[in-house]
Protein backbone atom coordinates (compact mmCIF):
# COMPACT_ATOMS: atom_id res chain seq x y z
CA UNK A 1 0.00 0.00 0.00
CA UNK A 2 1.16 3.93 -1.11
CA UNK A 3 1.58 6.34 1.50
CA UNK A 4 -2.04 7.83 2.44
CA UNK A 5 -3.50 4.82 0.66
CA UNK A 6 -7.12 3.86 1.44
CA UNK A 7 -5.74 0.33 2.78
CA UNK A 8 -3.53 2.35 5.04
CA UNK A 9 -6.64 4.86 6.50
CA UNK A 10 -8.80 2.01 7.10
CA UNK A 11 -5.88 -0.53 9.15
CA UNK A 12 -5.30 3.01 10.95
CA UNK A 13 -9.08 3.66 11.76
CA UNK A 14 -10.19 0.05 12.56
CA UNK A 15 -7.30 -1.67 14.49
CA UNK A 16 -7.55 1.18 16.61
CA UNK A 17 -11.27 -0.10 17.77
CA UNK A 18 -9.58 -3.33 17.84
CA UNK A 19 -7.07 -2.77 20.30
CA UNK A 20 -9.84 -0.66 22.28
CA UNK A 21 -12.04 -3.77 22.15
CA UNK A 22 -9.74 -6.56 22.60
CA UNK A 23 -7.96 -4.57 25.74
CA UNK A 24 -10.58 -3.61 27.23
CA UNK A 25 -10.10 -7.38 28.69
CA UNK A 26 -7.30 -6.42 30.72
CA UNK A 27 -7.63 -2.93 31.98
CA UNK A 28 -6.50 -2.05 35.16
CA UNK A 29 -5.03 -5.60 35.36
CA UNK A 30 -1.51 -5.46 37.30
CA UNK A 31 0.17 -8.58 35.86
CA UNK A 32 -1.09 -10.04 32.38
CA UNK A 33 0.41 -13.52 31.98
CA UNK A 34 0.99 -13.65 28.41
CA UNK A 35 -1.01 -17.27 28.26
CA UNK A 36 -4.29 -15.29 29.22
CA UNK A 37 -3.27 -12.79 26.43
CA UNK A 38 -3.13 -15.38 23.54
CA UNK A 39 -6.03 -17.25 24.67
CA UNK A 40 -8.38 -14.58 24.87
CA UNK A 41 -7.20 -13.42 21.20
CA UNK A 42 -7.87 -17.22 20.08
CA UNK A 43 -11.07 -16.90 21.59
CA UNK A 44 -11.74 -14.35 19.06
CA UNK A 45 -11.82 -16.43 15.69
CA UNK A 46 -14.21 -18.72 17.98
CA UNK A 47 -16.57 -15.98 18.21
CA UNK A 48 -16.62 -14.67 15.08
CA UNK A 49 -18.33 -17.67 13.93
CA UNK A 50 -20.72 -17.23 16.69
CA UNK A 51 -22.31 -14.52 18.05
CA UNK A 52 -19.87 -13.20 20.87
CA UNK A 53 -19.28 -9.05 20.51
CA UNK A 54 -16.91 -7.41 22.45
CA UNK A 55 -17.61 -3.67 23.30
CA UNK A 56 -15.60 -0.62 22.60
CA UNK A 57 -15.08 1.79 25.27
CA UNK A 58 -14.34 5.32 26.20
CA UNK A 59 -11.61 5.41 23.32
CA UNK A 60 -13.76 4.95 20.83
CA UNK A 61 -16.73 6.42 21.33
CA UNK A 62 -15.38 9.75 21.63
CA UNK A 63 -12.88 8.73 18.44
CA UNK A 64 -15.77 8.70 16.65
CA UNK A 65 -17.29 11.32 17.57
CA UNK A 66 -13.81 13.55 15.93
CA UNK A 67 -14.86 11.54 12.84
CA UNK A 68 -18.42 11.90 12.23
CA UNK A 69 -17.40 16.11 13.42
CA UNK A 70 -14.66 15.96 10.64
CA UNK A 71 -16.22 14.70 8.23
CA UNK A 72 -19.52 16.54 8.58
CA UNK A 73 -17.95 19.85 8.87
CA UNK A 74 -15.04 19.28 6.55
CA UNK A 75 -12.90 20.26 8.79
CA UNK A 76 -12.51 21.21 12.65
CA UNK A 77 -15.21 22.97 14.63
CA UNK A 78 -15.07 22.71 18.16
CA UNK A 79 -18.57 23.72 18.77
CA UNK A 80 -19.20 20.99 16.52
CA UNK A 81 -16.51 18.24 17.94
CA UNK A 82 -17.66 19.73 21.62
CA UNK A 83 -21.60 18.81 21.65
CA UNK A 84 -21.04 15.36 19.76
CA UNK A 85 -18.91 14.49 22.84
CA UNK A 86 -21.18 15.74 25.43
CA UNK A 87 -24.03 14.02 23.40
CA UNK A 88 -22.03 10.74 23.06
CA UNK A 89 -21.84 10.78 26.88
CA UNK A 90 -25.28 10.95 27.54
CA UNK A 91 -26.18 8.61 25.51
CA UNK A 92 -23.84 6.01 26.66
CA UNK A 93 -22.31 7.24 29.87
CA UNK A 94 -21.56 3.36 30.80
CA UNK A 95 -18.59 3.25 28.52
CA UNK A 96 -16.04 3.45 31.04
CA UNK A 97 -14.82 7.36 31.21
CA UNK A 98 -12.35 8.77 33.31
CA UNK A 99 -13.69 9.47 36.63
CA UNK A 100 -12.61 13.41 36.22
CA UNK A 101 -13.84 13.92 32.30
CA UNK A 102 -17.28 13.25 33.01
CA UNK A 103 -17.41 16.13 34.61
CA UNK A 104 -16.11 18.40 31.45
CA UNK A 105 -18.94 16.14 29.82
CA UNK A 106 -21.52 17.36 31.25
CA UNK A 107 -20.45 21.10 31.50
CA UNK A 108 -19.99 20.38 27.56
CA UNK A 109 -23.53 19.92 27.42
CA UNK A 110 -24.96 23.34 28.58
CA UNK A 111 -26.71 25.43 26.12
CA UNK A 112 -25.36 28.28 27.95
CA UNK A 113 -21.75 27.53 28.00
CA UNK A 114 -19.84 30.19 26.15
CA UNK A 115 -16.30 28.99 25.71
CA UNK A 116 -15.94 25.28 25.21
CA UNK A 117 -12.79 25.49 26.15
CA UNK A 118 -13.61 26.41 29.68
CA UNK A 119 -14.81 23.09 31.55
CA UNK A 120 -11.52 21.53 30.82
CA UNK A 121 -9.43 24.66 31.72
CA UNK A 122 -11.40 24.33 34.73
CA UNK A 123 -10.32 20.67 35.98
CA UNK A 124 -7.89 19.62 38.45
CA UNK A 125 -7.98 23.08 40.37
CA UNK A 126 -7.32 25.17 37.26
CA UNK A 127 -4.15 22.63 35.85
CA UNK A 128 -6.31 20.56 33.79
CA UNK A 129 -5.92 16.58 33.06
CA UNK A 130 -3.12 15.45 32.11
CA UNK A 131 -4.44 12.03 31.40
CA UNK A 132 -4.68 10.17 27.95
CA UNK A 133 -8.07 10.80 27.25
CA UNK A 134 -7.07 14.04 24.60
CA UNK A 135 -4.52 11.10 23.08
CA UNK A 136 -6.69 8.30 22.99
CA UNK A 137 -9.22 9.63 19.95
CA UNK A 138 -6.52 11.81 18.26
CA UNK A 139 -5.70 9.58 15.69
CA UNK A 140 -8.59 10.25 12.93
CA UNK A 141 -6.67 13.83 12.86
CA UNK A 142 -4.03 12.22 11.02
CA UNK A 143 -6.62 10.67 8.81
CA UNK A 144 -8.48 14.08 7.71
CA UNK A 145 -5.39 16.15 7.10
CA UNK A 146 -2.64 15.23 4.82
CA UNK A 147 0.03 18.65 6.00
CA UNK A 148 1.61 17.66 9.24
CA UNK A 149 1.05 21.23 10.61
CA UNK A 150 -2.71 20.78 10.37
CA UNK A 151 -2.36 17.44 12.34
CA UNK A 152 -0.20 18.79 14.82
CA UNK A 153 -2.79 22.13 15.29
CA UNK A 154 -6.37 20.30 15.24
CA UNK A 155 -5.00 17.14 17.59
CA UNK A 156 -4.13 19.73 20.29
CA UNK A 157 -7.19 21.83 19.94
CA UNK A 158 -9.34 18.85 19.95
CA UNK A 159 -7.39 17.23 22.96
CA UNK A 160 -8.29 20.82 24.73
CA UNK A 161 -12.06 20.37 24.52
CA UNK A 162 -11.20 18.01 27.77
CA UNK A 163 -7.58 17.94 28.56
CA UNK A 164 -5.89 21.37 28.66
CA UNK A 165 -2.60 20.45 30.62
CA UNK A 166 0.10 20.17 28.04
CA UNK A 167 1.12 16.95 29.13
CA UNK A 168 -2.34 15.74 28.00
CA UNK A 169 -2.81 17.64 25.06
CA UNK A 170 1.13 17.16 23.65
CA UNK A 171 0.33 13.71 24.02
CA UNK A 172 -2.46 13.83 21.33
CA UNK A 173 -0.11 15.71 19.14
CA UNK A 174 2.60 12.76 20.11
CA UNK A 175 0.09 10.58 18.98
CA UNK A 176 -1.50 11.85 15.81
CA UNK A 177 2.16 12.76 14.37
CA UNK A 178 3.13 8.86 14.79
CA UNK A 179 -0.28 7.77 12.98
CA UNK A 180 0.44 10.47 9.89
CA UNK A 181 4.25 9.29 9.88
CA UNK A 182 3.51 5.63 10.05
CA UNK A 183 0.54 6.42 7.19
CA UNK A 184 3.27 8.03 4.96
CA UNK A 185 5.60 4.92 5.24
CA UNK A 186 8.39 6.16 8.07
CA UNK A 187 8.09 2.82 10.07
CA UNK A 188 10.26 1.29 7.10
CA UNK A 189 13.00 3.16 8.65
CA UNK A 190 12.11 2.78 12.61
CA UNK A 191 15.62 5.03 13.44
CA UNK A 192 14.27 7.83 11.24
CA UNK A 193 10.72 7.37 12.54
CA UNK A 194 11.99 7.76 16.08
CA UNK A 195 14.29 10.55 15.33
CA UNK A 196 11.77 12.68 13.51
CA UNK A 197 9.23 12.28 16.14
CA UNK A 198 12.09 13.61 18.89
CA UNK A 199 12.51 16.60 16.55
CA UNK A 200 9.15 17.56 16.54
CA UNK A 201 8.65 17.08 19.92
CA UNK A 202 11.99 19.15 20.82
CA UNK A 203 9.70 21.90 18.80
CA UNK A 204 6.57 21.29 20.68
CA UNK A 205 7.80 21.11 23.70
CA UNK A 206 9.86 24.41 23.65
CA UNK A 207 6.99 26.19 25.00
CA UNK A 208 6.60 28.61 28.14
CA UNK A 209 3.30 26.65 29.56
CA UNK A 210 5.45 23.34 28.61
CA UNK A 211 7.98 24.02 31.10
CA UNK A 212 5.87 25.39 33.84
CA UNK A 213 3.72 22.13 33.88
CA UNK A 214 6.70 20.16 33.78
CA UNK A 215 7.94 21.81 36.71
CA UNK A 216 4.99 21.69 38.59
CA UNK A 217 4.73 18.17 38.27
CA UNK A 218 8.34 17.38 39.06
CA UNK A 219 8.87 16.40 34.97
CA UNK A 220 11.98 16.62 33.23
CA UNK A 221 11.84 20.20 30.92
CA UNK A 222 10.61 18.05 27.79
CA UNK A 223 8.75 15.50 29.31
CA UNK A 224 7.67 13.44 26.04
CA UNK A 225 11.59 14.13 24.48
CA UNK A 226 12.82 12.41 27.54
CA UNK A 227 10.73 9.18 27.08
CA UNK A 228 11.24 9.03 23.51
CA UNK A 229 14.11 8.80 24.18
CA UNK A 230 14.01 6.19 26.43
CA UNK A 231 12.09 4.55 23.44
CA UNK A 232 15.23 4.63 21.59
CA UNK A 233 17.22 3.33 23.88
CA UNK A 234 15.32 -0.03 24.25
CA UNK A 235 14.66 -0.45 20.59
CA UNK A 236 18.54 -0.79 20.54
CA UNK A 237 18.51 -3.53 22.88
CA UNK A 238 17.63 -6.75 21.68
CA UNK A 239 16.28 -8.32 25.33
CA UNK A 240 13.93 -6.11 26.87
CA UNK A 241 11.29 -7.52 29.85
CA UNK A 242 8.04 -6.37 30.29
CA UNK A 243 9.11 -5.36 33.44
CA UNK A 244 11.79 -2.92 31.98
CA UNK A 245 9.00 -1.33 29.74
CA UNK A 246 6.84 -0.77 32.68
CA UNK A 247 9.23 0.55 34.81
CA UNK A 248 10.96 2.66 31.58
CA UNK A 249 7.52 3.85 29.76
CA UNK A 250 4.80 3.34 32.57
CA UNK A 251 1.82 1.74 31.90
CA UNK A 252 -0.79 4.00 33.44
CA UNK A 253 -3.74 6.45 32.64
CA UNK A 254 -1.44 9.77 31.92
CA UNK A 255 -0.63 10.91 28.15
CA UNK A 256 3.08 10.84 29.40
CA UNK A 257 2.94 7.03 30.72
CA UNK A 258 1.31 5.60 27.66
CA UNK A 259 1.77 7.15 24.33
CA UNK A 260 5.29 7.15 24.13
CA UNK A 261 4.56 3.44 25.32
CA UNK A 262 2.12 2.46 22.91
CA UNK A 263 4.76 3.87 20.52
CA UNK A 264 7.23 1.41 21.62
CA UNK A 265 5.25 -1.22 21.63
CA UNK A 266 4.44 -0.84 17.47
CA UNK A 267 8.13 -0.53 17.14
CA UNK A 268 9.57 -3.38 19.23
CA UNK A 269 7.07 -5.40 17.35
CA UNK A 270 7.80 -4.67 13.87
CA UNK A 271 10.04 -8.19 13.97
CA UNK A 272 8.90 -11.39 14.71
CA UNK A 273 9.66 -12.06 18.71
CA UNK A 274 10.24 -15.54 20.49
CA UNK A 275 7.18 -14.93 23.25
CA UNK A 276 4.55 -14.50 20.38
CA UNK A 277 3.22 -16.87 18.24
CA UNK A 278 5.35 -17.22 14.49
CA UNK A 279 1.69 -17.49 12.93
CA UNK A 280 0.52 -14.06 14.18
CA UNK A 281 1.16 -11.07 11.93
CA UNK A 282 3.12 -7.28 12.85
CA UNK A 283 -0.55 -6.09 14.18
CA UNK A 284 -1.53 -8.90 16.08
CA UNK A 285 1.77 -9.00 17.77
CA UNK A 286 1.72 -5.54 18.47
CA UNK A 287 -1.93 -5.45 20.02
CA UNK A 288 -0.85 -8.97 21.60
CA UNK A 289 2.17 -7.31 23.46
CA UNK A 290 0.35 -3.91 24.47
CA UNK A 291 -2.17 -6.63 26.76
CA UNK A 292 0.47 -8.60 28.39
CA UNK A 293 1.84 -5.09 29.73
CA UNK A 294 -1.23 -4.37 31.69
CA UNK A 295 -2.37 -1.48 33.20
CA UNK A 296 -4.53 1.04 30.43
CA UNK A 297 -4.23 -1.85 28.05
CA UNK A 298 -7.61 -0.69 26.00
CA UNK A 299 -6.27 2.98 25.73
CA UNK A 300 -2.36 1.60 24.88
CA UNK A 301 -4.12 -1.38 22.25
CA UNK A 302 -6.18 1.74 20.60
CA UNK A 303 -3.17 4.06 19.94
CA UNK A 304 -0.50 1.35 19.18
CA UNK A 305 -3.17 0.11 17.05
CA UNK A 306 -3.73 2.99 14.91
CA UNK A 307 -0.09 3.59 14.20
CA UNK A 308 0.10 -0.04 13.49
CA UNK A 309 -2.77 -0.04 11.27
CA UNK A 310 -1.50 2.96 9.80
CA UNK A 311 1.58 1.05 8.66
CA UNK A 312 0.33 -3.08 7.80
CA UNK A 313 -2.94 -1.54 6.16
CA UNK A 314 -6.19 -3.23 6.38
CA UNK A 315 -4.81 -6.45 5.13
CA UNK A 316 -2.78 -6.88 8.08
CA UNK A 317 -5.89 -7.35 10.52
CA UNK A 318 -7.42 -10.22 11.07
CA UNK A 319 -11.35 -10.61 9.20
CA UNK A 320 -12.53 -12.48 12.37
CA UNK A 321 -11.29 -9.73 14.79
CA UNK A 322 -13.07 -7.29 13.18
CA UNK A 323 -16.29 -9.29 12.94
CA UNK A 324 -15.69 -9.36 16.80
CA UNK A 325 -15.38 -6.03 17.53
CA UNK A 326 -18.23 -3.55 17.92
CA UNK A 327 -17.63 -0.71 15.93
CA UNK A 328 -15.08 -1.96 13.27
CA UNK A 329 -17.63 -2.55 10.58
CA UNK A 330 -18.26 1.00 10.77
CA UNK A 331 -14.84 2.14 10.73
CA UNK A 332 -14.31 0.30 7.76
CA UNK A 333 -16.61 2.73 6.39
CA UNK A 334 -15.40 5.70 7.66
CA UNK A 335 -12.07 5.47 6.95
CA UNK A 336 -13.60 5.61 2.87
CA UNK A 337 -15.02 8.68 4.09
CA UNK A 338 -12.12 10.04 5.48
CA UNK A 339 -9.84 9.14 2.77
CA UNK A 340 -12.02 11.13 0.23
CA UNK A 341 -11.63 14.37 2.51
CA UNK A 342 -7.92 13.40 3.21
CA UNK A 343 -7.67 13.53 -0.28
CA UNK A 344 -10.19 16.19 -0.97
CA UNK A 345 -11.99 14.28 -3.41
CA UNK A 346 -15.39 16.48 -4.05
CA UNK A 347 -18.50 14.39 -2.93
CA UNK A 348 -20.11 12.50 -5.39
CA UNK A 349 -16.36 12.36 -7.55
O1 LIG B 1 -7.96 11.23 30.43
P1 LIG B 1 -9.31 10.68 30.56
O2 LIG B 1 -10.27 10.93 29.49
O3 LIG B 1 -9.22 9.13 30.86
C1 LIG B 1 -8.93 8.25 29.84
C2 LIG B 1 -8.82 6.89 30.39
C3 LIG B 1 -8.55 5.86 29.35
O4 LIG B 1 -7.79 4.81 29.93
C4 LIG B 1 -9.91 5.37 28.99
O5 LIG B 1 -9.86 4.07 28.46
C5 LIG B 1 -10.68 5.45 30.31
O6 LIG B 1 -10.53 4.31 31.07
O7 LIG B 1 -10.07 6.53 30.99
O8 LIG B 1 -10.00 11.15 31.92
P2 LIG B 1 -9.50 12.15 33.05
O9 LIG B 1 -10.51 11.96 34.14
O10 LIG B 1 -9.28 13.50 32.51
O11 LIG B 1 -8.08 11.58 33.51
C6 LIG B 1 -7.96 10.25 33.92
C7 LIG B 1 -7.40 10.19 35.33
O12 LIG B 1 -6.09 10.70 35.36
C8 LIG B 1 -8.16 11.03 36.33
O13 LIG B 1 -9.33 10.39 36.78
C9 LIG B 1 -7.10 11.20 37.42
O14 LIG B 1 -7.05 10.04 38.20
C10 LIG B 1 -5.83 11.31 36.61
N1 LIG B 1 -5.45 12.72 36.40
C11 LIG B 1 -4.98 13.54 37.33
N2 LIG B 1 -4.76 13.35 38.63
C12 LIG B 1 -4.26 14.37 39.36
N3 LIG B 1 -3.97 15.58 38.81
C13 LIG B 1 -5.49 13.42 35.25
N4 LIG B 1 -5.03 14.69 35.43
C14 LIG B 1 -4.71 14.79 36.71
C15 LIG B 1 -4.17 15.86 37.50
O15 LIG B 1 -3.88 16.99 37.05
MG1 LIG C 1 -11.51 3.09 27.59
MG1 LIG D 1 -8.12 3.00 29.00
Amino acid sequence: AGPASLSRLRGALVAAVLGDCVGGEFEGAEEVPLDSVLKHLDSLDEEAKGSGILEYSDDTAMARCVVQSLLTRAGFDEQDMARRFAKEYSASPGRGYGSGVIQVLKKLSSPQLRDVYQPARDQFNGRGSFGNGGAMRASPFALAFPDLSDVKRFARLGAMLTHSCSLGYNGAILQAMAVHLSLHGALELPQQFISRLISEMEEVEDDELTRMDARILKEADKPFCERLHRVRDLMGRNKVSIEEVISELGNGIAALHSVPTAIFCVLHCLQPRDCLPVSYGGLERTLAYCLALGGDTDTIACMAGAIAGAHYGIEGVPQAWIRCCEGAEDAVMSAERLYMLYHRVPPGD
